[in-house]
């Protein structure tokens, strides 16, 4: 593997997963693979998560690990080409990627959509500079479109919880006061229709997500609906993609908030989000702290969704 930025980067899933409870049963047993390598992480944007799990994976694998907050002590970055650099950017991407490439074996990115151009995000603008530019096989840490190594490790949860051969999975918006990305929903969709699980989504009208990622999801605008007989809900916000509203958001409406009586019309669901979670708004407290809420075991498997990736472009190095 020389790059990992979505779902087909990583092969047929039932093998990915069945290296990910390897992984899991024995994180220290690769630790050959990561010696005098280095990996550098670069945030464009905040994170606890990926920061955490990512560095964690690497240091199983007994790599060295660097991290670099662009918006904290980094020179301001151009991406732009063309541009005629009198404003506050001191740097240019195009010299920054090849310099820190020379730095590092592996490079992580977390660089969100900016939700003003549509185009210029589901381009993939920064992460494709990357991968062109840095000389180093690259993985996204949730790029503009896709967060694949989130939805890999919510793959990996919803394995290891399922009672049933084809569960039924329901993707639901729910509301947020402020405007985040498709990334999240889009990788899911992505990864789940890979499965061919039962998968249904749940929106408001005005939040459809893009074709390409819904493939063949089945759309329902009544949650309560879509709901019934489910065994993993999984909530998310996101905002518009359609135009002319793309980024924006169209409805804070709380009567999408994930509540118990909801919960009651599932097959006694487990509550999967990506975290973090705004209590309340996107789910209530009794939801997330219920014994069917799975979140703080989906975040520990961003550990070994991140070591598997790491691992497998340590082999192809
Ligand atoms: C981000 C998002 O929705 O894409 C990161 C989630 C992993 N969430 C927020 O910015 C709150
Ligand atoms: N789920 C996730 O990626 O969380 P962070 O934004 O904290 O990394």
């Amino acid at each position: 593997m020389d790059k990992f930025t979505d779902v087909n980067d990583i092969g047929p899933l039932d093998i990915a997963v069945r290296e990910a409870l390897e992984v899991k049963a024995d994180r220290y047993g690769f630790t050959h693979l990561g010696r005098n390598r280095t990996l550098l992480m670069i945030f464009f944007n905040s994170s606890l998560r990926t920061r955490l799990s990512t560095q964690k994976a690497a240091m199983n694998l007994g790599m060295n690990v660097m991290v670099l907050d662009v918006n904290q002590g980094a020179w301001k970055l151009e991406t732009e080409r063309g541009v005629i650099m009198d404003g506050d950017k001191a740097e240019h991407l195009l010299e920054a990627i090849p310099v820190m490439g020379s730095y590092c074996d592996i490079i992580g990115v977390r660089s969100f959509a900016g939700l003003k151009d549509k185009a210029e995000d589901y381009e993939e603008r920064v992460i494709n500079q990357f991968i062109r530019y840095s000389g180093r096989p690259v993985f996204s840490m949730e790029a503009a479109t896709r967060h694949p190594l989130q939805s890999f490790a919510d793959l990996i949860t919803i394995e290891e919880f399922k009672t049933k051969e084809r569960p039924k999975i329901v993707m639901t918006w729910a509301p947020h006061p402020r405007a985040l990305p498709q990334a999240v929903p889009n990788s899911f969709a992505e990864w789940i229709n890979a499965t061919g699980y039962e998968f249904v989504i749940t929106h408001p009208h005005g939040y459809e997500l893009a074709p390409e990622f819904v493939g063949n999801a089945r759309v329902e605008y009544d949650q309560r609906k879509a709901l019934e007989g489910a065994d993993f809900v999984y909530a998310k916000n996101w905002s518009a993609y359609a135009d002319p509203d793309y980024g924006k958001v169209l409805s804070t409406d709380r009567s999408w908030t994930v509540d118990s009586e909801k919960m009651g019309l599932t097959d006694n669901a487990f509550f999967m989000h990506c975290l973090p979670v705004r209590r309340n708004m996107i789910v209530t407290d009794e939801v997330i702290e219920s014994e069917r809420s799975i979140v703080i075991p989906e975040a520990a498997n961003r550990e070994i969704s991140a070591q598997v990736v790491l691992k497998r472009l340590l082999e192809s190095l």
